[in-house]
């Protein structure tokens, strides 16, 4: 059991200085004063602390991905050292090009073993490639009787590394996946890799006007990766879709196109409820030198969710609204209905941040991952 004494609450709404009382994996209550008299409780001073949702990552290649320049380009994988101070608690894997000598057993296992570890996480079933790889053979199938599956994806569209899949195969993929999703009670969301190719987002617009299928069931990603896609993405905005922003970006990228920048815009025009921001985490990220030639790879950090969230707030965006995406809309988008939120009776994922907004303690299902700035717990490998 944990008490959190007098720490500033974004829920993410402000909700004022309050106690809060975890118990087991769970937030049980959220109160002015608590005075509790239990044995075995751990209290926390968080006097000038600020407790905010752990951070959900909707996008991390956690067994590693790339491979696109031969097998010595091939990304390692995600350490959990990474998440914990990144004040990531919830994460979910995905494959990415190579389906091939990265495998659905593996990332089960990868995920398996991070949850063991301590946080949440999911998966989605496919890779790049249409049609998928699955578990079972049917994605409906592995959505049912998998409790991790929560989606497909990262699908790749508009790409020359795409499968240049047909509208007849995304519509067979995107139905299974929804249907998947009702059968199963979880997102069945499709996150779809939109690469640098002309089309841009026309499939997906083609899926919407010629199914029945809602724009919700779709997470587009990348969408920050130039300005003709991002432009394009206000016409998927205006239907009421919702657009992911790659946030392991370099450091070079124009303004325009930093995730934090792009929500500060779409802030001012009520779109604050319809965009995710992912990490791509372990990822292989094309490199560019200011010249705008290619140099190589760079691999995508898990902790450059928190950071671009931070840029939003340091550049002026109200801290509940800069929360937004990477807590309580990628919650709702991937229907995790106990995760993203901090209210009573959701599960016992709360960051810490400092004054400054820096990841001071990071607990993850009610277990303290760190504290004072100090990393309690470590992946079975680390040092
Ligand atoms: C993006 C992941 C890309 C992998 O287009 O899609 O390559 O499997 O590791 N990365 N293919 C990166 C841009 C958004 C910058 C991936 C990669
Ligand atoms: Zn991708």
């Amino acid at each position: 059991m944990i008490l959190l004494r007098n720490v500033v609450v974004y829920s993410p709404y402000p909700i004022g200085i309050r106690d809060i009382l975890i118990v087991a994996d769970k937030i049980a209550v959220i109160d002015e004063r608590l005075i509790v008299n239990l044995p075995h409780l751990k209290t926390i001073d968080c006097n000038g602390k600020i407790a905010v949702p752990g951070f959900i990552d909707n996008h991390v290649h956690l067994l590693g991905g790339g491979g696109e320049g031969g097998f010595r380009t091939r990304t390692p994988e995600l350490s959990f050292s990474e998440l914990v101070r990144s004040g990531t608690t919830t994460v979910v894997g995905c494959l990415g090009t190579d389906g091939v000598t990265r495998s659905l057993e593996s990332l089960y296992a990868k995920a398996k073993a991070l949850e063991e570890e301590g946080v949440s996480s999911y998966i989605y079933v496919g890779s790049y490639r249409v049609p998928p790889v699955t578990f079972t053979g049917s994605i409906i199938k592995d959505l049912v009787l998998i409790d991790k599956v929560i989606g497909v994806g990262e699908i790749a569209i508009s790409d020359h590394r795409s499968s240049q899949p047909t509208m007849d195969e995304l519509k067979r993929l995107v139905s299974d996946a929804r249907v998947g999703g009702m059968l199963s009670g979880k997102a069945g969301l499709v996150n779809v890799h939109v690469g640098d190719g002309s089309a841009m987002l026309e499939p997906l617009f083609h899926l919407i006007e010629t199914t029945e299928i809602p724009v919700t069931q779709f997470l587009p990603t990348h969408i920050n990766r130039n300005l003709k896609l991002l432009a394009e993405s206000a016409k998927w905005l205006a239907v009421g879709g919702t657009i992911d922003l790659t946030t392991s970006v370099s450091d070079l990228l124009e303004k325009r196109l930093q995730p934090w920048y792009i929500f500060s815009e779409l802030l001012k025009e009520g779109f604050e409820n319809q965009i995710t921001f992912s990490s791509d985490g372990q990822g292989s990220l094309p490199r560019f030198d200011e010249g705008g030639s290619f140099v190589g790879l760079d691999i995508g950090k898990v902790h450059t969710l928190h950071e671009q969230m931070v840029l939003a707030v340091k550049n002026g965006v109200p801290l509940e609204k800069a929360l937004l995406p990477v807590t309580q809309n990628v919650a709702r988008m991937l229907k995790l209905n106990r995760k993203g939120l901090i209210s009573e009776g959701m599960d016992g994922d709360i960051v810490l941040l400092d004054q400054d907004f820096n990841i001071d303690t990071v607990i993850a299902k009610g277990k303290v991952l760190m504290l004072n700035k100090q990393q309690l717990v470590k992946g079975t490998f680390e040092i």
